[in-house]
């Protein structure tokens, strides 16, 4: 799913960039476009398959895509590309599989994968790559929102699932990214 682009906040950045062009010359000018509102921000810690904490999810929702960062610390999982993925539930609570989470958030049925023409689904994500020792440090964007209509954030959650391997982007219905290794609620 694609989020409509916002035409009225276009309009408004629009009417700030033309105020601020104005400002230069007349720094007098009253403000009358109020700043844009600062992003909503959500934090969960991220777990492994034992239910011990290696590190956590920080998102910032923006007007048209949300922006999260993942941070596993030294040791959090195995070295190497792995395929992460918003899923329907937030419930991470069997850790042995994190089944739980249920598939991806999905709300118009779209095929997965990036690459793929009949995608993405909502809960598509670019795959992020831990270090040799285990660390990861990344951030994506997604246009599935964090809250209002289709979010993340709606009456049983979500949850952010690690995979054991690399997401193709292209092979249904996970691209081949394996078992699910780390878990997060969004809740
Ligand atoms: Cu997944």
């Amino acid at each position: 799913m694609r989020r409509l682009p916002s035409v009225l906040a276009l309009a408004a950045s629009t009417a700030f960039a033309a105020q601020a062009a104005l400002a230069q010359t007349a720094p007098a000018a009253p403000a009358e476009a109020a700043p844009p509102a600062a992003p909503q921000t959500f934090e969960s810690p991220i777990q492994n398959g034992k239910g011990e904490p290696i590190g956590k999810i920080m998102i910032r929702d923006g007007a048209s895509s949300l922006v999260m960062r993942v941070t596993i610390q030294p040791g959090g999982l195995p070295p190497g590309w792995h395929g992460i993925h918003f899923h329907a539930v937030g419930d991470c609570s069997d850790t042995a599989k994190f089944e739980k989470s249920k598939a991806h958030v999905n709300h118009d049925q779209s095929k997965h994968g990036l690459l793929n023409p009949e995608g993405p689904d909502e809960g598509d994500l670019p795959n992020v790559f831990a270090n040799a020792d285990g660390s990861v440090n990344a951030e994506v964007s997604s246009e599935t929102p964090l809250t209002g209509e289709g979010a993340l954030k709606d009456g049983d959650g979500s949850a952010l699932i690690i995979h054991a391997n690399e997401d193709d982007h292209t092979t249904q219905p996970i691209g081949g990214a394996g078992a699910r290794i780390a878990c997060a609620v969004i809740k």
